[in-house]
């Protein structure tokens, strides 16, 4: 059973304290990570005054250009890590390899992962962006490993995102429900806004990239000729759609009013099993999706089962309201 949801106005040290699970590194390491999503906002919000718009002019390990926000954020997040003293390595969607903070000893009790910038493509335009975390734990008696990140989606300790819109709001699990905080720029503090979001079981909104749609396998095209149908189609309804092209805007959506979100393996890469990124993307996501009572899924197994097997490993993703994920998987067995 959830915990019952906490009320609005706590701060976020003040909801922390609240949990069942006391656990005060892990709470003084969201704390930390709180502070430093304060400050990529600000800089965010300043844009083209401070000078953070535009390319870095480099490719990370993923081949995309880097935005200077993407090289900025993800420093600011490593020395976070670092400067907590919680963590034993980090593992950022922009660095290649893990991070050891001391290879000598057996230090900070947990991995963090992290997509420090979400939604690049977004940052130039003015248009949502965030940052993705998820929280491990860490070997103890040694030094961590890049084969220690290799836990499934169900080991996260805490996972959640921050997103730069027009408010900037901080979105945490830490597996007793999901709970959102804005924050007050004024002071950079963090206030409870959103307790207990909870997603509903059906929709009529979809998320899609729909000019990927002659690739999609035939399941997923299955599911949105369905629901392009509307009201005369299989599912008696009217559907809506948006795509904002930041999975954490799309997802925080559908936190607050339902809606299914689809990323899904296509025939242009057949050997790639998706675009998104399953241990600092799919997995803090799938697991703030099924906290809420929604369901995240590959379309064949739900994404926290998955065994991972390389840090930047890509996975095919449908997330949201359950009844719809349901849908699209039932759709990939029946097409099986
Ligand atoms: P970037 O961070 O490289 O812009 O990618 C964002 C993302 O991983 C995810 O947040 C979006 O949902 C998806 O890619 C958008 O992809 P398309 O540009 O193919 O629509």
């Amino acid at each position: 059973m959830d915990s019952p949801a906490p009320p609005p106005g706590q701060t976020l040290a003040g909801y922390l304290a609240s949990q069942d699970q006391a656990d005060a590194s892990l709470h003084a390491l969201i704390l930390a990570l709180a502070a430093t999503c304060a400050e990529i906002s600000a800089l965010v919000a300043r844009g083209a005054l401070g000078d953070v718009l535009g390319s870095a002019g480099a490719e990370n390990v993923q081949g995309e250009v880097q935005k200077k926000l993407d090289v900025i954020s993800n420093d600011m997040l490593v020395a976070c890590a670092e400067s907590s003293g919680q963590v034993a390595a980090v593992g950022s969607e922009e660095l290649e390899d893990i991070i050891v903070f001391d290879k000598a000893a057996d230090r900070g009790r947990h991995l963090l992962l992290f997509d420090p910038l979400d939604g690049s493509s977004n940052i130039d335009v003015n248009v949502s962006i965030g940052t993705i975390f998820s929280v491990l734990p860490a070997p103890t008696g040694r030094a961590a490993t890049a084969q220690d990140f290799l836990q499934g989606g169900r080991a996260q300790q805490a996972a959640g995102y921050a997103l730069y819109g027009p408010q900037t709001v901080l979105v945490l699990t830490l597996g007793q429900g999901v709970a959102g905080f804005t924050l007050d720029p004024r002071d950079g503090t963090w206030t409870l806004t959103h307790p207990g979001l909870r997603i509903p079981r059906d929709t009529r909104e979809f998320a899609i990239n729909m000019s990927n749609q002659r690739h999609w396998a035939a399941p997923v095209r299955r599911y949105i000729d369905e629901a392009l149908a509307g009201r005369t189609g299989a599912r008696g309804k009217d559907f809506n759609m948006r795509w904002v092209a930041a999975m954490v805007a799309d997802v925080h959506r559908i936190l607050n009013r339902g809606g299914v979100f689809l990323y899904p393996w296509d025939q242009r890469e057949p050997d790639r099993a998706g675009k998104l990124r399953l241990m600092y993307e799919a997995n803090p996501l799938g697991w703030l999706v099924e906290q809420a009572g929604g369901a995240a899924s590959d379309g064949r197994q739900p994404l926290l089962d998955i065994a991972p097997t390389s840090l930047h490993q890509r996975v095919s993703v449908v997330l949201g309201s359950a009844e719809e994920v349901e849908r699209v998987v039932a759709h990939h067995a029946e097409a099986a």
